[in-house]
Formats: structure tokens, C-alpha cells, sequence
């Protein structure tokens, strides 16, 4: 664990379990017996997935990142007028050229009165950009929490104004139930003035929302059959990665882009560590990953069932991506 002297401006608190052997066995055990087979999209980060993903955001097709970038940059100044000094939380940090946007828009001359409060489940990533964000803003504060804020949302510090950041659409990963408890979750820890920046893809033309899925490079397709390496590794199981296909489309009813796996031929997976069999016919899917795409009104009402409302709107000229400012219900 990463410890620093309080003059470093560091500090890391690190909460995780480590549960990731018992809860892969569990989310696959229960996953490739159901109906529709189904691998939960967290284990695509594996180091390499990691790496993959990396590259997906810089790929012509995949708009998502670069537009929320661009609408951070046009809107920063905007966003943080009057913005207070207060702790700056930041659900799954990553890395930070998104937050150094915001900070950069607020507090020209010092950083002395914030605390950066970056949220992830990797402490390696973590301390890595939080030490290059100490070194970009001489007087922040830094307060790292290592910690799966969908399982443990009580690691935050709760109570104070702060403002919540949550970009990258990676609230559309999540089933719909799990949407609105997390931002319930976030909610209850909001004081009366904080505000929750909240990144969503918006429905658009299939063709666009299906070329972002199915780039000409194959990277999208070599990060989805990654996770079938995660599991190779991790369970000593027997997947051939050439047994299966990308598959990518949009699922107009339900507002979410899918991503599949597909067998192109009747198999029989051996999973050592589970036991495990798992015969697939030609044609069948994996499921492995849920996009949810949002509109104003979907937007407004996932808020509004967390006990928030849509303070304001931040877009792209084409309206492709948003940042919604969320703030509690019983504010102005
Ligand atoms: C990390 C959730 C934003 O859903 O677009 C990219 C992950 N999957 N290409 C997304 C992803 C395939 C991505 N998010």
C-alpha cells in the first residue's frame, strides 16, 4: 500500500477485498449455465484489456472519449463558475486528462482550498496519476481511495458539499436497477450544494453507434475475446479464441448497444477450476457487455427515480455525448 507524508499532499486509503477469485468463480459459474450466457463486462480489465481499451478511445470510429473530452473543454469554465472550494470525488479515476480539464477552469491562481478525491479499484493507477497530479497543481490535495464504489459506496467521505464526477458513459455498462442504485448511493452522499457531473453517450444513428463497436482495425474484437483469456488464465479454462466471433449491434428496444460472443462451431469449454462443461452450439452467444445509449427523457428520468434532477446540460454541437449536472431534488 502507497504511503505518503502528509507534506507529499498524498494520501491513499485502500479498502479493497480482494474477492476477485471468489467473485469471478461465482459471476461464471452462474454466467455460462444460465440460458443466456452471460460474462460480466468488469473482467475485461485485465492488463491487456486495460491496453486495448486505451486504444478504442483513440480510434476513428469511437467517438465517445474525444467528444466528451471536447465538451469538457468548451464547457469547463462554464461548469465550475461558481464553483466553491470542495473536494472534487471522481468515480473510477482512471487517468486524469478529464479532471486536469475541470481544474485547470477553476481556482486560477490556487488549488490550496480542494481536495481530489479520485475512486478506483486499481491502486496502482491510482497513485500513478494522482503523483502526476500533484506535480501538475502544486497546492492540491489528494486523497486516493482504492475501492469498488459500486459494492462499497460507504469508503466515500460523505456529507460534504463536493462535486462528483463520473465520466465516460460507464454508467451505461450497468443494468438499469444498478444505474439508479448508484446514483442513489452517490445521492445520499451529496451535501446540500453538491453537484454530480454525470458522462452519457446519447442515442444516435445505428450506423454510427455500430461502426464505434465494430471498428475496421479489430480492436474492439480482439478487447472482447480478451476476456475469454482472463478466464483461460484465471480458471484454467480451455476457450479457443478462434471458436468465436465479435459481435456488436443495437438493441433499439432496450437503448443499449450489445456485444456478444459467438461460437462458429458446436464446442465443449472445459473450465478446470469450476468443474465445469459447457457445451455451445454453433450460432450461440456469451453476452458480455451492455452500452446503455440515453436521451433527454431517460436521462431526466433515471435521475429523477435516484432522488436527483438534471441542474443543467452540457453538449457536443451534434449532441452525441453529454454531461449532465445533477443536483438533489430539493435544491434549486
Ligand atoms: C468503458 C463503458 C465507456 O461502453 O463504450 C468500448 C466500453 N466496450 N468498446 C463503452 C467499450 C467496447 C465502453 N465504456
Amino acid at each position: 500500500m502507497y504511503k505518503a507524508s502528509a507534506s507529499e499532499r498524498i494520501e491513499v486509503l485502500n479498502y479493497m477485498k480482494d474477492t476477485f477469485q471468489s467473485d469471478l468463480r461465482r459471476d461464471i459459474s452462474l454466467g455460462l449455465t444460465s440460458a443466456q450466457k452471460v460474462i460480466p463486462s468488469k473482467y475485461f480489465y485485465d492488463a491487456r484489456g486495460s491496453r486495448l481499451f486505451e486504444e478504442i478511445c483513440s480510434l476513428p470510429e469511437y467517438y465517445q472519449t474525444r467528444t466528451e473530452l471536447s465538451i469538457l473543454k468548451r464547457s469547463s469554465a462554464h461548469i465550475m463558475r461558481n464553483f466553491r472550494e470542495m473536494d472534487i470525488v471522481e468515480l473510477g479515476s482512471g487517468g486524469n486528462l478529464k479532471v486536469r480539464t475541470l481544474l485547470d477552469a477553476c481556482c486560477r491562481t490556487s488549488h490550496a482550498g480542494i481536495c481530489y478525491v479520485p475512486v478506483d479499484v486499481s491502486e496502482s493507477a491510482l497513485v500513478e496519476s494522482s503523483i502526476q497530479l500533484r506535480d501538475f497543481y502544486p497546492e492540491l490535495k489528494i486523497l486516493g481511495i482504492v475501492a469498488d464504489f459500486m459494492k462499497n459506496i460507504e469508503n466515500i467521505p460523505a456529507g460534504r458539499d463536493s462535486l462528483f464526477v463520473f465520466f465516460g458513459s460507464t454508467i451505461g455498462n450497468f443494468y438499469l436497477m444498478d444505474r439508479v442504485g448508484l446514483l442513489k448511493s452517490v445521492a445520499a452522499r451529496m451535501g446540500p450544494d453538491s453537484r454530480f457531473l454525470l458522462g452519457i453517450d446519447m442515442i444516435k444513428p445505428t450506423g454510427i453507434l455500430e461502426r464505434a463497436y465494430n471498428d475496421s482495425r479489430g480492436v474492439t474484437a480482439e478487447f472482447n475475446k480478451n476476456i475469454l483469456n482472463v478466464l483461460n488464465r484465471e480458471l484454467n479454462a480451455c476457450f479457443d479464441l478462434s471458436h468465436f466471433d465479435h459481435m456488436a449491434f443495437y438493441n433499439a428496444d432496450k437503448e443499449q448497444v450489445e456485444m456478444h460472443l459467438r461460437a462458429n462451431r458446436n464446442i465443449l469449454v472445459d473450465i478446470e477450476r469450476l468443474g465445469l462443461q459447457v457445451p455451445m452450439e454453433k450460432g450461440e452467444t456469451i453476452h458480455t457487455e451492455i452500452c446503455g445509449k440515453f436521451s433527454r427523457k431517460s436521462a431526466a428520468a433515471m435521475a429523477e427515480e435516484a432522488g436527483l434532477r438534471i441542474s443543467r446540460w452540457f453538449t457536443d454541437p451534434k449532441g452525441w455525448f453529454s454531461l449532465v449536472e445533477l443536483a438533489r431534488m430539493d435544491r434549486m
